[in-house]
């Protein structure tokens, strides 16, 4: 085996909109200066190593692994763990990418108990480490997975077992610490088994009581130990539980009010967990936006005859331009990055499929940046929704009722005052045109 585990990929390089190469750039050019940042700030691009470097190897329920990965061999346990990392470092080298995420399960094996579990994460993580310093790749976040191991199949955080929630505690700590020492940006929080599948059997708010006393605990910990990573819930309705009790972003925004956690958290948005609630695509990136919520996206998409999570590569410049419009309205991700929650599909196998799927979402972002970047210069779809809500800043009473100053006399008298409303047209059709304009012009 050659020491390169992509033997026939080098650095993949910005070419230019005309250029033919598969393995080049047409549209991210990392340092180009977009509204007075780079393209790589904007976007903070970051590659799962679940789907890219674990996964099922491509099975489905109907099937057997499909994927040509040679440098697995006959590999097993560490030795397999440590080879996937040296792997994974030069995927996101030659790919380019700054940022990288992991559970910890993805990057090392579970041991019989939990100190050796422990130790395998802390020589495998010590690892990751140095190639972190050796390529100046960083780790926008980590997570504990709660969810693949038997022992919670009835949850993590919400389990009716006592010790299994004490055991997820265990792993939420563990891995706080080894996010500490890889300086990762976020944590991430998602509980594909925090919900049920049966209500006869389940009592809800006893389990989302336990739930944000977890998350109350390790907010502590995180204050005493003086960890700086923002913390963030990954809302998903269902899938693998039938209903899950971070169900889209308005769900969870009220979860962490209700436990006053407001303030220590934000949300990490995966589109196609969002179709998955029944919202279009970009909704609970712009609900978390709008609320100040939004943390980092799980970049990825949903295909529109399948009912479920198929974590497809996003290759679609309308949703992605929507996406980037709402990240330069609010400024930036901040600590967050656009993390590529995605799998290639199963029939394509080859290795180098890997980088096409990476580059190909990479340029459709990088379009949608650019695309975003016009609409905000202009201005012109802004000033339209402006205007659509302009009666409330036009007469004081609007203000007044904003403020909750306002009482219901007041307003039946403006409303008698003023006789029937005009019919004031929405213009959606003028709205889509206008952005159509941007995207296909
Ligand atoms: C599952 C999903 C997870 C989280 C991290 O649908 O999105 O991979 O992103 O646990
Ligand atoms: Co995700």
């Amino acid at each position: 085996m050659s020491d390169e585990y992509f033997p026939t990929v080098t650095k993949i390089e910005f070419k230019g909109p005309k250029s033919k190469d598969p393995l080049s750039f047409k549209h991210y050019n990392p340092d180009e200066i977009i509204l007075g940042k780079p393209m790589r700030e904007w976007l903070r691009f970051s590659v799962c190593f679940w789907h890219t470097f674990v996964g099922g190897g491509g099975a489905d329920p109907f099937g057997s692994p499909t994927y040509i990965r040679d440098w697995e061999g006959d590999l097993q346990g560490m030795d397999l763990a440590l080879r996937r990392i040296d792997v994974a470092f030069e995927f996101f080298t030659k790919l380019g990418v700054d940022y990288y995420c992991f559970h910890d399960v993805d990057v090392s094996p579970e041991g019989a108990n939990i100190d050796e579990s422990f130790a395998n994460l802390d020589a495998v993580t010590d690892y990751m480490l140095e190639k972190q310093k050796e390529t100046g790749v960083k780790l926008l976040w980590s997570t504990q997975n709660l969810f693949s191991n038997p022992r919670y199949m009835n949850g993590g955080m919400t389990n009716p077992d006592l010790q299994v929630f004490c055991y997820a505690a265990a792993q939420i700590q563990k891995i706080m610490d080894v996010n500490h020492k890889l300086q990762g940006e976020n944590h991430v929080f998602w509980g594909g088994r925090e919900g049920y599948q049966s209500l006869l059997n389940t009592k809800i708010k006893l389990e989302c009581d336990h739930m944000a006393a977890m998350y109350t605990m390790v907010v502590d910990y995180g204050k005493r130990k003086g960890y700086t990573a923002q913390f963030l819930l990954e809302p998903k309705p269902r899938e693998p539980s039938k209903h899950q009790y971070d169900y889209d972003a308005q769900t969870t925004i009220a979860f962490l009010h209700e436990y006053g956690l407001k303030d220590h958290f934000k949300l990490n948005i995966e589109p196609n967990h969002t179709t998955l609630a029944g919202h279009e695509a970009v909704h609970d990136i712009v609900v978390a936006s709008e609320y100040g919520m939004l943390g980092s996206i799980d970049s990825n998409t949903g295909d529109t005859l399948l009912g479920w999570d198929t974590d497809n590569f996003p290759m679609d410049l309308a949703q992605t331009t929507a996406v980037m419009a709402v990240v330069l309205e609010q400024g930036g991700l901040g600590t967050g990055g656009l993390n590529f929650d995605c799998k290639v599909r199963r029939e394509s196998v080859d290795p180098v499929d890997l980088f096409i799927g990476h580059i190909g979402a990479m340029d459709t972002y990088a379009l949608g940046l650019r695309k975003a970047a016009k609409m905000k210069e202009h201005g012109v779809l802004k000033s339209m929704l402006t205007e659509r809500y302009l009666s409330w800043s036009t007469h004081p009473l609007g203000a007044k009722i904003e403020k909750s100053e306002a009482t219901l006399e007041e307003c039946v008298e403006y409303a008698k005052s003023q006789g029937e409303p005009k019919k004031i047209s929405g213009k959606q059709e003028l709205f889509e045109m206008i952005r159509n304009g941007y995207i296909y012009g």
